[in-house]
């Protein structure tokens, strides 16, 4: 029988070939008994236990460990379930995916997804989802020209979160313009909102009209930009993920202001998980000027390197189209169009990244193959 043995402040049992080391505040917070059936709310308070807390008896009987604490209570854990937490993969996150680079030539590959069978098919929702994780952008067909129409594929992902424009807002030639999307000028490669304290997470700007010449779409995979200069000017890419660079959004009635890194990290998997960057929100710099000489090269260097047509995919956006993108993971802007010569219309909202890892969790669990092969 495998031996356990009671240490000061947790016990050693043999799982596989190793010895695994538990903690005495961690076995009891996470008996089984601590969590709610109806809701999976923890209902167990480690707070209230004694400092010195301690198994006074363990044991493994079967496929279980059995622990007696000082106070009586009986704990029986799962050894598959504890040598999972010894190896540090016991919480299976399926929403942690690698994502994919692309480049020029995406538009042809790009996933697409039709609006009434998102509607109709959960499964199909999965595929968007994880196109969404490993990629970063899909299109979606067949929108009717309404409010709601955008409403609703938002909703099939998650909550729509407001930002300091609205919950919604109308991208079109606009008299008295708050910003320079509501012109007919071109739009510089950006992520949008890095002035806010959390910038928006997947951006959906729905097509409703678009009879001008010019102003087509330009996309970026700035994960894939980020991972070019990290091999070429590695020095660079330190200084980008490291400086948080002021940003600042004014209109008559904001002044929004927010620290943001140029390049984030994923925490998870150390991947580039995306960027914030808007030459139009990026505030004066205020580092000390001897740091201007190492930041504005690196800054300088992969502005460019996003303009790079290597990385840049360009597209005409058409009605009922609806073009969805994580928002720190790709840049995205536009080219000028003409004046007076037609309608451009874009209606625009924002999901959580974590209600789209959500959605995805929850329809993976459900949906184990997906809508289809992607
Ligand atoms: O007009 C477009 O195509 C994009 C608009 C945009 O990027 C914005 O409103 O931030
Ligand atoms: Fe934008």
């Amino acid at each position: 029988m495998a031996l356990v043995s009671l240490m000061e402040k947790g016990l050693l049992i043999p799982v596989g070939s190793e010895l695994a080391y538990f903690n005495y505040f961690w076995l009891r917070d996470n008996c089984p008994s601590s969590w709610d059936a109806a809701t999976q709310e923890r209902i167990f308070d480690i707070l209230a236990e004694a400092d010195d807390l301690h198994a006074d008896a363990a044991e493994v009987r079967g496929n279980y460990l059995w622990v007696t604490w000082q106070n009586g209570h009986e704990s029986q854990y799962d050894l598959r379930w504890l040598e999972s937490w010894h190896k540090e993969d016991g919480r299976i996150d399926t929403a942690i995916r690698s994502r994919q680079p692309w480049y020029s030539n995406h538009y042809e590959n790009m996933a697409r997804f039709d609006f009434e069978t998102l509607k109709e098919r959960p499964a199909e929702v999965l595929d968007w989802a994880e196109a969404l994780l490993d990629d970063g952008i899909a299109l979606v067909k067949g929108l009717p020209n309404t409010d709601q129409a955008l409403q609703s594929l938002c909703e099939l992902l998650g909550v729509v979160r407001p930002s300091y424009s609205g919950l919604a807002f109308d991208v079109r030639q606009k008299i008295d313009p708050v910003n320079l999307a509501y012109t007919n000028k071109a739009l510089e490669l950006h992520t949008d909102e890095a002035a806010e304290e959390f910038p928006p997470g997947i951006q959906f700007l729905h097509c409703r009209v678009n009879d001008v010449a010019g102003g087509n779409s330009l996309f970026v995979d700035a994960m894939a930009v980020a991972n070019e200069l990290k091999k070429t000017h590695p020095d660079y890419f330190k200084i980008l993920t490291e400086y948080k660079v002021p940003f600042r959004y004014t209109t008559h009635s904001h002044d929004i202001r927010a620290k943001q890194r140029i390049i984030e990290i994923d925490q998870n998997n150390g991947e580039v998980s995306g960027i914030n960057f808007s030459q139009h929100l990026a505030d004066i710099f205020d580092f000390p000027q001897h740091e201007m000489d190492v930041f504005y090269p690196a800054f300088r260097k992969f502005g460019q390197m996003l303009q790079d047509p290597r990385f840049l995919m360009t597209f005409r956006l058409n009605a009922g189209e609806c073009i969805v993108f994580d928002n720190h993971r790709i840049a995205h802007g536009r080219t000028s169009f003409e004046d007076g010569g037609g309608l451009r219309h874009l209606r625009g909202c924002y999901v959580d990244r974590g209600e789209l890892r959500s959605t995805y969790r929850v329809l993976k669990a459900k949906y184990p193959a997906g809508g289809r092969n992607r």
